[in-house]
């Protein structure tokens, strides 16, 4: 996979030198190829901002360096025999970043990022390129970052590990939370390792019986409280269908009750939590 970043910080994507990323890359896996925005201006104080139109505070990111970067590197690309990006514009106001999105990317043999700093980008680039090329605008979370390199780092990271021969085990991605499959949905329970005792703190039991029918359940049961109490959300967006008996009995001892005929999947019921008090 080959993957442009376009940023008026290069220095800022030095930790795609490192870890999982940056071993893909000296494998050859991944070709990472990072350059500076202000590369593509032509004034003497590479001036990449300014005032909006309308008014208002802050900067906003011109289009004319933009567009010979994007025009530029694209016609490297296909001179190396790609054919077209797909563009992520990471920005607060995008569809939020999701595994699903990430499954998605990693079968894309080319990435262009250009995370914008200041209030954003002329919208006309959007519109430009979007004629062009697939574009994602996509935002990593619901709190605002002072630019979209950070979100560059996280997205690069979420799709890496995705690509084939980049994690040792093919079978790390199966259980991950949020991956499709046999834990849909359910974040990971705890997880322990040797020693066996720590502080006078033991392991639980289950976890050395060696039924893996039961460290399985216990898992499962583990993976439910743990997204009961950090994410609500998940639960009551969970459909019926894929829960056993054990499942529904451990689900009403958290407090969940089946609402009949309100959708999934199958149409089915779902989960809601009555009479529970605004938590903050
Ligand atoms: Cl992608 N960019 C910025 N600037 N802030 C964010 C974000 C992205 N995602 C969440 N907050």
């Amino acid at each position: 996979m080959r993957l442009d970043v376009v940023t008026i910080f290069p220095e800022y994507l030095e930790p795609l030198n490192v870890s999982l990323v940056g071993k893909a890359r000296a494998r050859g896996q991944l070709d990472v190829r990072v350059h500076d925005l202000r590369a593509w201006t032509h004034d003497r104080h590479n001036t990449v901002d300014d005032t909006p139109y309308g008014g208002g505070p802050g900067m906003v990111m011109k289009p004319e360096p933009w567009g010979e970067a994007l025009d530029s590197i694209m016609a490297s690309g296909e001179a190396e025999g790609l054919v077209k990006p797909t563009l992520i514009v990471p920005t607060p106001s995008g569809r939020p970043f999701t595994q699903a999105l990430a499954v998605e990317l990693a079968e894309r043999p080319w990435l262009v990022f250009a995370p914008a700093r200041y209030e954003g980008i002329d919208r006309r680039v959007i519109e430009e390129y979007g004629e062009l090329l697939e574009v994602h605008e996509v935002s990593i979370g619901d709190y605002v970052l002072a630019g979209g390199e950070a979100a560059v780092l996280v997205i690069t990271e979420a799709v890496a590990r995705l690509l084939p021969g980049v994690l040792g085990n093919a079978e790390s991605h199966r259980d991950d939370s949020f991956a499709p499959g046999a834990m849909a949905d359910l974040l990971e329970g705890p997880v322990y390792t040797k020693p066996p005792e720590w502080r006078g703190r033991s392991i639980p039991e289950v976890l050395i019986s060696g039924h893996h029918g039961r460290i399985a359940r216990w898992r499962r049961d583990e993976a439910f409280r743990r997204t009961s109490e950090n994410r609500p959300d998940l639960i009551e967006r969970c459909d019926p269908a894929t829960l056993d008996k054990h499942d529904r009995a451990l689900l009403a001892e958290l407090g969940w009750e089946e609402l009949p005929g309100t959708g999934g999947a199958t149409g089915g019921a779902r989960f809601g939590r009555p009479d529970r008090p605004v938590e903050e």
